[in-house]
C-alpha cells in the first residue's frame, strides 16, 4: 500500500508527503521519482505531473489532482484510459476564492488602480463611482468556486449575473447557460470573472471577440487558467481602451517569465497563481479523507469527468 506524491517543487513535495503521511501512518508515501516497489503503487497525488508520469505503476487505482482542476492531469497524452482522477475541493478552497474574488471586483469597482496612479503623482482627484447595486458583475462557471463567488457577491450588493454550461439557479444571481445566452451575458458585464476549467470548449474564451462585446472601458480577472485567455487580445483591448484593467492570478507560462508585457503594465495587476492556493496541512486533510474514502467505497463524490473535461 503506497502513495507517490508529484509536485514539481521539491520543498513543497516534502512538506505533503509529511503532511500525508501523518494522517495516512499506515501508508507509505514517496516522492514519485523514488517511487520503491512500484506494484505497491496504488494512489498518485499530482501537480503538474511529467508526461507518462504514471506508466511505471501497473496497479494504480487513482490520480489524486492537488486542485480543483484536472487540467494538468489530462495534458498527459500517455495518462492511463479510464483512470479515475480525484479533485481536491472543499470549503477552505472555496472560502479562499471568495475572499479573492471579492477583493478584486471591489478593487476594480472603486477604481482602486486608478487611486494608487494618483498617489504615486501626489494627485489628489475624487473619482465618482456607482455603488455597487448599480454595477453588474458576472461570472463565467458556476461550480463550486464560481458559484461561491456569484453568491458573495450578490450578498455585497452587486448586480450579479452568472454563466455555466447548463442552467443554475443561484439566488440572487441571474444565470445564463450555453453558447445560445453567451452573447447576452457578456455584453452586460462590467466586470467580467473568469472561474471556468480549461476543456477544450474553453480554451481562449477571453479573446478579441468577447473583449468587444463587453460594455466598454469593463475589466476582467482571470482566476481560472492562464489558456483562457488570448495574452495578445488583452494588450490590444487595454491599448485602445476597450479594457481598462485586468486582474491575472492564472498564466499560459507559469511562473510568468521576467520579459514578459504583463509585469510593468499599468493596466494589469498580477498574483502569483494565489487566489486559493492551498497549504499542505489544510489539502492532506482532503486528499487523505478521499484516499480513505476512495479505499472503502470504490468512488468520492469529487470525482473528475475526465470525458466532459473537469
Ligand atoms: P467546477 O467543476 O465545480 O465548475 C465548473 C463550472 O464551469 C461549472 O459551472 C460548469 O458548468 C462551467 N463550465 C464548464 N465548461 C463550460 C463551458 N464550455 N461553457 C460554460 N460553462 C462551462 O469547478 P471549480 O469551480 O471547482 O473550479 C473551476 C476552475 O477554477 C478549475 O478548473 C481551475 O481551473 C480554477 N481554479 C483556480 C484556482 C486558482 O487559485 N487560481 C484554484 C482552484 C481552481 P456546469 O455547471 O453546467 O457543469
Ligand atoms: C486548482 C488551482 O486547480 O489551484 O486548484 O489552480
Amino acid at each position: 500500500m503506497s502513495i507517490v506524491v508529484s509536485i514539481p517543487d521539491v520543498d513543497k513535495t516534502n512538506w505533503w508527503i509529511e503532511q500525508l503521511q501523518a494522517l495516512l501512518p499506515g501508508w507509505t508515501i514517496r516522492p514519485i521519482h523514488d517511487p520503491g516497489d512500484v506494484e505497491k503503487v496504488t494512489y498518485a497525488v499530482v501537480w503538474k505531473p511529467a508526461t507518462g508520469a504514471f506508466l511505471p505503476f501497473p496497479n494504480l487505482k487513482a490520480i489524486v489532482s492537488l486542485g480543483a482542476g484536472i487540467d494538468h492531469v489530462l495534458a498527459d497524452a500517455e495518462l492511463p484510459r479510464q483512470m479515475p482522477i480525484i479533485r481536491t475541493v472543499g470549503t477552505d478552497l472555496t472560502q479562499r476564492m471568495r475572499e479573492y474574488v471579492a477583493l478584486h471586483v471591489l478593487r476594480h469597482h472603486r477604481d482602486i488602480p486608478a487611486i494608487a496612479a494618483n498617489q504615486r503623482e501626489k494627485r489628489w482627484q475624487q473619482l465618482v463611482v456607482p455603488p455597487a447595486t448599480q454595477r453588474r458583475v458576472g461570472v463565467m462557471g458556476l461550480g463550486n468556486l464560481g458559484g461561491a463567488a456569484a453568491r458573495t457577491l450578490a450578498a455585497l450588493g452587486f448586480e450579479t449575473l452568472g454563466w455555466a454550461r447548463t442552467k443554475r439557479e443561484i439566488e440572487g444571481v441571474i444565470t445564463y447557460a450555453g453558447d445560445s445566452e453567451f452573447s447576452e451575458f457578456v455584453s452586460r458585464c462590467e466586470i467580467l470573472v473568469c472561474l471556468l476549467p480549461l476543456t477544450v470548449a474553453t480554451t481562449g474564451i477571453l479573446n478579441a471577440a468577447l473583449f468587444e462585446r463587453l460594455p466598454k472601458s469593463a475589466s476582467i480577472i482571470n482566476a481560472g487558467r492562464g489558456q483562457h485567455l488570448v495574452e495578445a487580445d488583452l494588450l490590444a483591448a487595454l491599448e485602445s481602451g476597450q479594457l481598462s484593467h485586468a486582474t491575472l492570478d492564472v498564466f499560459d507560462v507559469e511562473p510568468l517569465p521576467a520579459e514578459h508585457a504583463f509585469w510593468p503594465h499599468p493596466g494589469v495587476t498580477i498574483t502569483p497563481h494565489t487566489a486559493s492556493l492551498i497549504d499542505a496541512p489544510t489539502g492532506s486533510r482532503i486528499v487523505a479523507a478521499n484516499i480513505e474514502r476512495f479505499e472503502r467505497e470504490g468512488s468520492v463524490p469529487d470525482l473528475a469527468d475526465a470525458a466532459r473535461g473537469y
